[in-house]
């Protein structure tokens, strides 16, 4: 019996076996019920008892070293096979788990979409423009005169100039205002147009009532004939959808700003009784956002002719009117990230406000 030439091949098998399952059929014809190794182990019964004690010993070693090896190549398979997988399986460890507690809509979002629901109820239509402007479009155009104090350094983030253009295009700013956005859209469209837009506005500016970003919504309405009437008319409109009452006192006080003329401040009607406040009743007046007709020099350095279309505008800060209407105190929460404050100011990302909801 030549047991070292039967180690020989079986040995070549297992180490050819280069996955588990081909490891497995060398198992089988090495050591399994008709195995090589078994079937010679069938054939001792018939030897000398001399012959056979020496082959039988001679076959266990060589049962028992095949055994081994074959065991020693399925974990090193196993390891290969393993790190196989690692190599080519990717696992992303960003993707957050499935969170206990679900999230709120921050209330400026909130804010954003009812404006943009009611006046989107009005026709208006909803514009966007870079919150990196030039000097033009957010200064000159809407009549700034130079030296103006809104110019300054001190309210405006100034950046460096834009060397591949020229001039007042070249100055480059954080907008002030979101009116800039639609001084672009008069000079790219023709009128007439009922446009608002909302985003984000900078100033140097930091205290309880001022952050040096903060967010503004604006609507403009250019057409023939258009009046103080219509620009009283719409927000009126406004005020009630977005406090949700029947009746609000609106009151227009003289005011100015070099984009309007004549310019007006909108307060509403309130009470402060008991500490609190009430929209609506009352006879004390909360400032909500400003307003005017559209300044002829502001039409004409956007292309339109002031004596054939005329326009009103009004402006309003979005965390000011979200603060009075879901009773928020202090505007610098608003952009603390806090999660207790997310979950106590946020709102429900399945409500969303629409038609629908508001009936
Ligand atoms: C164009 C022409 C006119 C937008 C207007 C206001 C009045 C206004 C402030 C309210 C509080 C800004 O957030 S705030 O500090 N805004 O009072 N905004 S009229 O007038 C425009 C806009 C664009 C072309």
């Amino acid at each position: 019996m030549n047991t070292a030439e039967l180690k020989k091949e079986l040995t070549e098998m297992i180490e050819k076996a280069q996955d588990t399952s081909a490891l497995e059929q060398v198992r089988v014809t090495a050591l399994g019920k008709k195995g090589r190794i078994t079937d010679l182990m069938k054939t001792l019964g018939g030897m000398e008892p001399e012959a056979r004690k020496e082959a039988g010993q001679q076959l266990n070693v060589l049962k028992t070293e095949i055994a081994d090896l074959i065991e020693k190549q399925a974990s090193m398979l196993k390891k290969q096979e393993l790190d196989e997988r690692l190599a080519t399986e990717t696992l992303d460890i960003t993707l957050s788990p499935r969170p206990r507690k679900k999230g709120s809509v921050h209330p400026i979002s909130q804010t954003q979409e009812e404006l943009l629901s009611i006046f989107a109820d009005m026709g208006f239509k909803l514009t966007e423009g870079p919150d990196i402007e030039d000097d033009w479009h957010n200064f000159t155009a809407l009549n700034f005169p130079p030296g103006h104090p809104a110019r300054e350094m001190q309210d405006t983030f100034f950046l460096p100039d834009d060397p591949e253009e020229e001039g007042e295009r070249a100055k480059k700013v954080l907008r002030t205002h979101t009116s800039s956005v639609q001084v672009r859209y008069m000079t790219e469209n023709k009128p007439p147009f009922r446009i608002i837009c909302m985003g984000r506005t900078y100033r140097s500016d930091y205290d309880m009532t001022h952050t040096p970003m903060f967010h503004q919504c604006e609507g403009l309405v250019i057409d023939k004939n258009i009046n103080m009437g219509h620009l009283k008319g719409c927000l009126m409109e406004f005020a009630l959808k977005f406090f949700e009452v029947d009746e609000l006192p609106l009151r227009f006080r003289p005011s100015f700003f070099p984009f309007t003329e004549p310019s007006a401040e909108v307060d509403i009607g309130c009470s402060r009784e008991g500490g609190g406040l009430t929209i609506g009743a009352g006879d004390d007046w909360l400032e909500i956002l400003g307003c005017g007709m559209v300044h002829p020099n502001v039409l004409k350095n956007c292309g339109i002719d002031p004596e054939e279309y005329q326009g009103f505008a009004f402006g309003m800060g979005i965390e000011r009117i979200a603060m009075l209407k879901y009773g928020i105190p202090d505007l610098r929460t608003f952009f603390e990230s806090d999660t207790r404050w997310l979950s106590h100011y946020g709102f429900d990302p399945l409500k969303r406000p629409n038609k629908a909801h508001r009936g």
